[in-house]
C-alpha cells in the first residue's frame, strides 16, 4: 500500500458545532497560525440562515482547541464593508506578515464573492483594511515576507472559459494589485481536473514555497475536494518548480466522506514545527474541523520527483 503523506489524528474531528458556546450549524474551513508556541483558528460556521460567521479558537498543542464565547468576525455594518459582506464571511487565512496576522476572507454579497483583507496584532480586535479583488475571486493567501520588494498573493478567480485556476500577483502596499498571471491549471482527467485552489498561505522550504492547495474532480455523485502540493520558486514565486501528481488528502474518515456538502477535505491553513513535520488543518465536508501530520521535506520532494504539468 502506498504510504499515506497525511497522517490523520486519532482525536479527529477536533472541532464541532457542539463545541461551540453561541448558536452554529457548522464549523469548518479555518485558518490557523503559532504565535508565541501557542494556536490560534480562525474557523467558519454556518448558522441556520445558510451564511457564514467566522469564530476563533485557541490551543496549547494544534489539537485541542477551546472556542471563544464570541464570534471574531460577523458581516459588517459599517461603510463598504456592510455592502460587501452582507451574505456572510467565510474561509478565512491567517497570514503573518511584518510582525501581524492579516487575514484574507471571502466576502459574499448580491454582487457576487471577493476577498477582504483584514488585520490583527493581538487575535483581540481586528481592523477591516480593504478589499483586495473584484467579484469573483477566492481562496487569497499571502506570501509572509515581499518578494523583491513587493508583496505577493495568490488566488482563484472565477472564468466560465477556462478551468479555475491560480493566478499570483504583486502590490507595493498590500491594497493595489497588480502584474496578474495565471501559474497553475488543472489538469484534464486527473484528480484535480474541475478546479483548483490556493489552500494554506506559503510555507517557505529550503527548495522553494510549499503550497497545499485544494482540487476537485466531478462525478456523477457531486465534487470531490482534495488536497494536494506544489513548489515555487523561492525568489520569483511565479515559476512552478514541481506539482506532486499524487493527491496528499482524499475524503475518507466517516466525517469527510458525509456532512452539509459530502466528499470534501478543505485547507486553509498549516502549522510548520521546528521538527520538520507541519500540522495540516482541514474542515470536513463543511461541517467539522480536522487536523493531521505531515513531513515537509517528503512533500517537497513529491513536488520534485513525480511531478504533473502546471500549466
Ligand atoms: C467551495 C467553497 C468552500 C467549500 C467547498 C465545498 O466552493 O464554498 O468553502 O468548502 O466549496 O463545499
Amino acid at each position: 500500500m502506498l504510504k499515506e503523506l497525511v497522517t490523520r489524528y486519532k482525536g479527529n474531528p477536533i472541532l464541532t458545532r457542539e463545541n461551540v458556546p453561541y448558536k452554529v450549524e457548522t464549523v469548518h474551513n479555518a485558518g490557523v497560525v503559532k504565535r508565541d508556541g501557542k494556536y490560534v483558528m480562525i474557523f467558519r460556521s454556518h448558522r441556520d440562515n445558510g451564511r457564514s460567521i467566522l469564530g476563533i479558537a485557541d490551543s496549547v498543542n494544534g489539537f485541542d482547541f477551546t472556542v471563544r464565547p464570541e464570534p471574531f468576525m460577523i458581516p459588517s455594518t459599517e461603510g463598504i464593508f456592510a455592502e460587501y459582506e452582507e451574505f456572510g464571511v467565510e474561509d478565512a487565512r491567517i497570514n503573518p506578515l511584518e510582525g501581524a496576522y492579516y487575514i484574507t476572507y471571502s466576502a459574499y454579497s448580491r454582487h457576487g464573492v471577493r476577498i477582504g483583507l483584514a488585520r490583527t496584532t493581538d487575535f483581540k480586535t481586528v481592523e477591516r483594511i480593504a478589499f483586495l479583488t473584484q467579484a469573483d475571486y477566492r481562496n487569497t493567501v499571502l506570501f509572509p515576507e515581499k518578494i523583491d520588494g513587493r508583496y505577493v498573493k495568490l488566488d482563484r478567480p472565477h472564468s466560465d472559459i477556462s478551468p479555475w485556476s491560480i493566478w499570483i500577483s504583486y502590490s507595493p502596499d498590500l491594497r493595489y494589485w497588480g502584474d496578474s498571471r495565471v501559474i497553475m491549471k488543472p489538469v484534464q482527467y486527473h484528480w484535480d481536473e474541475m478546479k483548483i485552489g490556493p489552500g494554506a498561505p506559503p510555507i517557505r522550504t529550503d527548495k522553494g514555497w510549499l503550497n497545499i492547495y485544494h482540487g476537485v474532480f466531478p462525478t456523477m455523485d457531486g465534487s470531490v475536494y482534495r488536497l494536494g502540493v506544489c513548489l515555487q520558486k523561492l525568489d520569483d514565486p511565479a515559476v512552478i518548480l514541481g506539482v506532486s501528481d499524487r493527491w496528499i488528502l482524499t475524503p475518507r474518515d466517516p466525517w469527510e466522506l458525509v456532512g452539509y456538502v459530502h466528499n470534501v477535505v478543505f485547507c486553509c491553513g498549516a502549522v510548520p514545527e521546528e521538527d520538520g513535520s507541519i500540522k495540516v488543518y482541514w474542515g470536513a465536508a463543511d461541517t467539522v474541523m480536522c487536523v493531521g501530520t505531515a513531513n515537509i521535506d517528503e512533500l517537497v520532494d513529491l513536488c520534485l520527483s513525480n511531478s504533473r504539468p502546471a500549466i
